[in-house]
């Protein structure tokens, strides 16, 4: 390896000492629930000769999912990227919508993909989640709402957000995609702003495979988007608005359902999990472990940690990992400014984002999950500690 890294730490008799993982670690590998449980509703299903179009298991899903994040609407989706496109349609956002640009690009493509100029807000380096002065910053005449992220499942800045939306006359509403399963003041995410929208992907701690929804506290919003998940279907024949096929399946309600009943286990691994790299990282220099606040709800599914600028770049050191078969990510480097077709359209975008360009050259996110055990954990820490240059050895 042409770099410090070759001289400074893969060399080095620690590095070497530190096994390779027989099998690849990944960032998002499913948690898989109770396969009895799933046989059985799936067997269920193939008896009812029902697969889809809004049958037993999704309603029974929905309902659950509503009860779970305490909201009186869940609409399930294909996918959160279909959730937030439904969403973004059912509240009449039009011109430009302010966005982080520190998130998964579905978050931005569901905007551009329908017309909509996604336009990019700067981050606190703190919490990773929307500055509101920077959100201020970015409203023109052509604004009508704002989409919040919770980042990594930790709440984004929601009273402050929704001040601005109120003072402006703008619309608000969430991309809940990490935030399953979390609080914020005590009040579980998904009934915040006017809907929010969950992603239920196989990378998701909770998983029906591919899947989302949208939930909401809003009669209107709701019934707007059941339509629209059905091509505007009101009954047989009747097609009383525009819409898209975004349909749940039932076998993948099932997972659905399957894996809700185990959310709790998922979530216990996780915080053992994050706790115990917690524990191994602390005292590292140039290290750190984003924290959730354990005053609230939190799933704990996204183990993030920020490296400073040293002997060894980040990029060097997700490398290194690679080798050793822990699949770290750079979630979510470069920031959807410098991806297309917003690095086109918008070349200068980076300077009114430094924060955002700041975090997405710092972050790794490491794996964590049930596949990962405390040992897997304590092999990871002790591979970024070598690789940071041995501070703590
Ligand atoms: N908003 C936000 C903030 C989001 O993070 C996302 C999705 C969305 C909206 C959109 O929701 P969806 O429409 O996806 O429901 C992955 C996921 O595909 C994506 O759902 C997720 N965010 C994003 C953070 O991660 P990639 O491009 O990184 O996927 P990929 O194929 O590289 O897989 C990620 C890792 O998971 C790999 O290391 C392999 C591992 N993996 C993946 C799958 C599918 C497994 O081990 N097993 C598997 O079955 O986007």
């Amino acid at each position: 390896m042409e770099s410090g890294l070759s001289r400074t730490a893969v060399d080095s008799a620690e590095w070497q000492a530190i096994p390779v993982f027989e099998r690849p670690l990944h960032v998002g590998q499913p948690n898989i629930g109770d396969r009895a449980m799933f046989d059985g509703l799936v067997d269920q299903m193939f008896e009812r000769r029902w697969l889809s179009n809004d049958g037993p298991l999704v309603q029974d899903f929905e309902q659950r999912i509503a009860d779970f994040a305490g909201v009186k609407h869940c609409v399930a989706m294909s996918n959160g990227t279909a959730a937030l496109e439904i969403a973004i349609r059912a509240l009449g956002l039009s011109g430009e919508v302010i966005v982080p640009s520190y998130t998964f690009v579905a978050t931005a493509h569901a905007l551009q993909w329908q017309g909509i100029t996604p336009v990019f807000a700067d981050i606190d380096p703190l919490t990773h989640n929307l500055d509101p002065e920077s959100v201020r910053r970015m409203i023109t005449p052509r604004t009508t709402g704002i989409i919040g992220v919770h980042l990594w499942g930790r709440p984004a800045p929601v009273r402050e957000l929704q001040e601005i939306a109120d003072e402006h006359g703008l619309q608000l509403m969430f991309d809940a995609a990490h935030a399953f399963a979390t609080t914020l003041g005590g009040k579980r995410i998904g009934g915040f702003g006017r809907a929010e929208i969950f992603s239920f992907h196989a990378t998701k701690f909770f998983n029906t495979f591919e899947g989302g929804a949208v939930v909401t506290d809003d009669d209107e919003i709701a019934a707007a988007a059941r339509l629209m998940r059905n091509f505007g279907f009101a009954g047989h024949d009747n097609v009383v608005s525009d819409g898209t096929n975004a349909k749940m399946t039932e076998v993948c309600a099932a997972m659905g359902l399957t894996n809700l009943a185990g959310v709790d286990a998922v979530i216990e691994t996780n915080h053992r999990n994050y706790t115990a790299y917690q524990d191994a990282l602390s005292g590292i220099p140039g290290v750190r472990l984003t924290q959730y606040d354990e005053a609230e709800e939190c799933n704990f599914q996204y183990i993030t940690v920020e490296v400073d600028d040293g002997p060894v770049s980040r990029d060097e050191i997700v490398a290194a990992l690679i080798s050793k078969n822990v699949l770290a990510r750079k979630y979510f480097w470069p920031g959807c400014h410098r991806m297309q077709p917003y690095r086109d359209l918008y070349p200068d975008a980076g300077a009114l984002l430094p924060n955002t360009e700041k975090v997405a050259a710092r972050v790794i996110v490491l794996p964590t999950g049930t596949a990962v055990d405390e040992d897997a954990v304590a092999s990871i820490s002790e591979m970024i500690r070598v690789l940071t240059g041995g501070h703590a050895l």
